[in-house]
């Protein structure tokens, strides 16, 4: 399948899980979601069969209040079957709201308490040069907004610091968090200047199109002693009007029947 297909089958199984709770986090996972296509589809090296094979290429996902639209991706590719999309968030699930490495298959790394993904991917970039496995990679996937917590700067340093050339950080650069606009609540200004002072090779991309984020992926990992970072230019809700038009509302919305059933119309 191609990454374009993949991000639209993504998207609808995104849907069919927060529409399965009648909530939750619709718009930063839809925003993810041709990223998380791009990876999976080109780069990723996993096997979903043996999803805790040591040699293997790992995702943080940072933000980890998009584990909805990981979990349809991590479903699609066969890592467990599709119907777990809808327990989202019950008792007994093994897919809870926010991405945890104990319960999920395929999942490399628990998140929801935003601002620490970076520092666990440098740990886990660290586990992967101490085995002396050189193919593999850790991406870690941040939010603009969540980029306003400290511990991610400390781990930028040390993955710096530590020539952790196995690490590619892909922001989902959405411009919105949950208060508003990532401007009005805190400014980041120019992240890509922000990362290159802290010693990271950067590029930014439309996080929408298939193209560019592959090529940016792939000259990323040009392994030079230095870590890599993709800022992805990107819009909350990506892929379905209503959601696209709320703003920063779509943070955590409704996924009721009737929106459930526009955006499959609108997903083709
Ligand atoms: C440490 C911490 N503080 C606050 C929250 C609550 N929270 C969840 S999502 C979010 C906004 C994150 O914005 P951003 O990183 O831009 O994510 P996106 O817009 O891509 O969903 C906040 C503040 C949290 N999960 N963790």
């Amino acid at each position: 399948m191609t990454a374009k297909n993949f991000s639209t089958e993504i998207r609808r199984a995104t849907l069919r899980c927060l529409h399965s709770q009648g909530s939750g986090h619709v718009g930063g996972s839809l925003s993810v979601a041709d990223a998380l296509a791009v990876l999976y589809t080109h780069h990723m090296d996993v096997d979903p069969q043996n999803p805790k094979r040591p040699q293997r290429d790992m995702l943080v996902l940072s933000k980890g209040h998009a584990g909805p639209a990981w979990y349809a991706t991590l479903a699609l590719k066969g890592f467990f079957p599709m119907d777990w999309l809808d327990t989202l968030n019950k008792i007994g699930t093994k897919l809870p709201s926010h991405a945890n490495l104990t319960l999920t298959p395929g999942v490399d790394m628990t998140a929801g308490s935003l601002g620490q993904g970076l520092s666990c991917a440098c740990g886990l970039a660290l586990g992967l040069k101490a085995q002396g496995d050189t193919s593999h990679f850790v991406y870690v996937i941040t939010g603009d907004g969540e980029l306003q917590e400290g511990q991610n700067w400390e781990g930028a340093m040390f993955a710096s610091h530590h020539k952790l050339d196995n690490v590619v950080v892909l922001v989902d650069n959405n411009k919105l968090q949950i208060d508003g606009e990532t401007q009005n609540v805190c400014k980041m200004e120019d992240l890509e200047a922000k990362f290159r002072a802290f010693g990271f090779e950067t590029t930014r991309v439309d996080g929408h199109d298939h193209q560019a984020l592959h090529q940016a992926i792939c000259n990323a990992k040009v392994r030079n002693g230095v870590p890599h970072c993709i800022v992805m230019d990107t819009v909350k809700g990506k892929g379905v009007s209503i959601y696209e038009q709320m703003g920063a509302s779509n943070h955590s919305t409704t996924v009721n029947d009737e929106q459930y059933a526009l955006a499959l119309s609108e997903l083709q």
